[in-house]
């Protein structure tokens, strides 16, 4: 690892003001040295942590009750603008003799607010700090408006370009704001990623309002407007139900058997618990969890919490109201989540993440804190609506029932030795390799498909699995049916790890799963399938990275001599013209692939297979919600809104085709 040093010889004899320069610099020099190691990558996602950075900073004022309104806006220029009505990034100055505002812009991690009153955030995910942003933008404009006095200071990658001036004071802080916004307090920032550092400079519309109405629901009250000069649009949210609301959207395309989430939102001590909970006719189970706002996907003390007093009050009241007989054991954990659409979301003053992603609320008191609340609203709520318990606690029962069956279902498979790999499917052709690190399964649409990319695949490390026929949805089906269709056992067995809760990602035997189909509808439709089984079955093979799609070509260009595939009717074009060109012999031939079953072994291993010149797509889940959304409207029950999601948001569906 190199790391570049500032003279510091001389430095430590020089006046301080020079020793802390250095050292900012230092700090900053780094950050854009390794940019990876502050906000993960420079490509879309980086870009868009840059945003994050500056909009969670405007939304802990609001958290700590100081900020009612945030407006973002993608400017025409490249720049993204963060407006907010908090208390204003402090100007004073500091005892390094420049203003707290110049420090928290240019040294790491020099958050150091909330004092008091407020939540902090602490070891979190976020917050790497604002200065990270500012070391990794070529341009940034601070605004800072306190006691009627509007303070300014610019930056150019993270220099500094003079000390912090006052030119004005409320009327220029709010120039050109929405009119109706007479501001008194706040931070107006403006900065302009670094084409230098960034792969992309595309501000994308979707991935930011997706996350600013996520905020919105977080911090009820609180209203985001969100802007787009490149397409002069807008949308604005605020929601005074929280995460009420936020529930009724992740259960919008789906019938649902309470139709007033039970809701619970309790200040115990100073911790805030927020909860709502609705359950719908579909059997995946859409927890999410927040602690200070910050996602917390890896569940901890707040999601035992609500679990614990989800199954008890559940059982209780269940025995309590005779739904449940005697005679009939308790509901398990498990049965009373299937088909639970639930938010829960934690504010506490000293938050402690845990695990490897820092994900993982810690703090062992807000078990119980969660567990009071939460009983308390349950118990409430279906003595009031008894219907609404019923309908909850029949499912809760059908779940039980199915639970059964298909534990029946892989005890026999299990107990014929299946799933542990001892007899693999005559349809699989397996690799030689036998480190998963170093194998590759195809999983290939149609007999005659399969055929070609066994003839034409290096076989030291690539299997193939052909399949064909239809498919079962897997969105519609529990894990018995799973498990009984002879489309999916096959590949459960290949891949060697189990399913349900025997799945361990230690026994997968390949860790590059293809999946390899035709680029028509058909081909998307079996490959979205797929997608689902791996995303609703086994989870854990997506997070890891293990899953990919096949690019085969829809075009062949050739003179004869000289042969061009291409993807897409651009490529073909590009390829043709290319041809052409410098083709003496005038025939070019243009050939359309109608199925992976046109392609000859050869052609198939140069296009697709050939790990020297194949492109593989990594199958990647961006939020929970999201995909989840995506699947349950693609694959679910209800027509309607499959058909509203397909002709709203074709752009997203065409990225799950791919
Ligand atoms: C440090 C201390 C305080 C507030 C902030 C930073 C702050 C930062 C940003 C960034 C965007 N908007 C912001 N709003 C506030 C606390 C100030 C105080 O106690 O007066």
């Amino acid at each position: 690892m190199t790391v570049e040093r500032a003279p510091k010889a001389r430095a430590a004899k020089a006046s301080s003001y020079n020793a802390a320069s250095i050292q900012v610099l230092e700090g900053l020099t780094a950050v854009r040295k390794r940019p990876g190691m502050y906000i993960g990558s420079t490509d879309a996602r980086g870009l868009h942590q840059l945003v994050w950075e500056v909009v969670d900073n405007s939304i802990d004022e609001a958290m700590a009750n100081q900020a009612t309104r945030i407006d973002v806006t993608i400017r025409g220029d490249g720049r993204l603008e963060v407006v907010d009505d908090g208390r204003g990034i402090p100007v004073d100055r500091h005892s390094t003799g420049k203003s707290a505002l110049e420090v928290i812009m240019t040294v790491l991690h020099a958050g150091g607010k909330f004092g008091g009153g407020g939540y902090k955030v602490s070891g979190g995910l976020h917050g790497v700090g604002i200065s990270v942003v500012n070391a990794l933008s070529s341009e940034m404009r601070v605004e800072v408006l306190r006691d009627s006095k509007l303070h300014v200071q610019e930056f150019m990658r993270g220099a500094p370009q003079g000390a912090v001036k006052q030119v004005g004071g409320t009327a220029e802080a709010n120039r050109g704001l929405d009119p109706g916004w007479k501001r008194t307090h706040g931070t107006r920032t403006f900065f302009h990623p670094d084409a230098e550092i960034f792969e992309t400079m595309d501000f994308n519309w979707d991935t930011i309002s997706t996350r600013m109405r996520e905020s919105a629901y977080l911090n009820k009250g609180l209203w985001i407007r969100l802007r787009d000069e490149r397409t002069d649009t807008e949308k604005n949210f605020f929601f005074q139900g929280g995460v009420t609301s936020f529930v009724r959207h992740l259960n919008r395309r789906r019938g649902v058997l309470n139709s007033r989430p039970i809701y619970v939102d309790r200040l115990i001590d100073s911790t805030n618990v927020e909860v709502a909970l609705q359950y719908n006719d579909a059997f995946a189970e859409n927890v999410l969890a927040f602690a200070n706002n910050i996602h917390t996907i890896d569940g901890g003390t707040h999601v035992a919490g609500f679990r614990a007093a989800l199954t008890s009050s559940l059982n209780t009241w269940s025995r309590k109201s005779g739904t449940l007989s005697e005679k009939e054991a308790n509901l398990s954990g498990d049965d009373v989540r299937e088909g639970l659409t639930a938010v829960i979301s934690v504010k506490l003053t000293d938050p402690q993440f845990e695990g490897q992603t820092k994900a993982k609320l810690g703090n062992a008191d807000i078990k119980g804190i969660v567990q009071n609340a939460v009983t308390e609203g349950i118990v409430q709520h279906l003595e009031e609506n008894p219907a609404d318990g019923r309908r909850i606690i029949e499912k809760c029962l059908t779940a039980a029932r199915a639970r059964e069956a298909a534990r029946k279902a892989r005890d026999l498979v299990i107990r014929k030795g299946a799933l542990e790999g001892m007899a693999l499917p005559g349809k699989l052709a397996d690799c030689q390799e036998r480190d998963p690190a170093r194998s590759e399964l195809y999983i290939v649409e149609g007999d005659s498909a399969g055929g070609s990319a066994k003839q034409g695949r290096d076989r030291r490390f690539q299997a193939i699995l052909p399949m064909f026929g239809k498919m079962l949805n897997v969105e519609k089906a529990r894990l018995d049916r799973v498990l009984s269709s002879d489309k999916i056992r096959p590949l459960v067995i290949a891949l060697g790890a189990g399913i349900g809760e025997t799945f361990d990602i230690a026994k997968l035997r390949y860790h590059r799963i293809c999946l390899l189909s035709d680029a028509d509808v058909d081909g998307a439709h079996i490959s979205t399938l797929l997608l689902t089984f791996f995303y609703r079955h086994m989870p854990q093979i997506i997070d890891n990275g293990y899953l990919y799609i096949c690019q085969p070509p829809l075009y062949r260009v050739s003179t004869g001599k000289v042969t061009r595939y291409a993807t897409s009717e651009q490529e073909r074009e590009t390829a043709l013209k290319e041809l052409s060109r410098d083709g003496k012999t005038k025939n070019v031939t243009v050939q359309r692939f109608k199925g992976l079953g046109e392609m000859n072994a050869d052609q198939l291993w140069d296009t697709t297979m050939n790990p020297e010149t194949r492109t593989l797509l990594r199958v990647q889940v961006g939020t929970a919600e999201a995909a989840d959304e995506m699947f349950s409207t693609l694959m679910g029950e209800h027509v309607e809104p499959r058909r509203d999601f397909i002709r709203g948001e074709a752009r997203k569906v065409r990225n799950l085709d791919i």
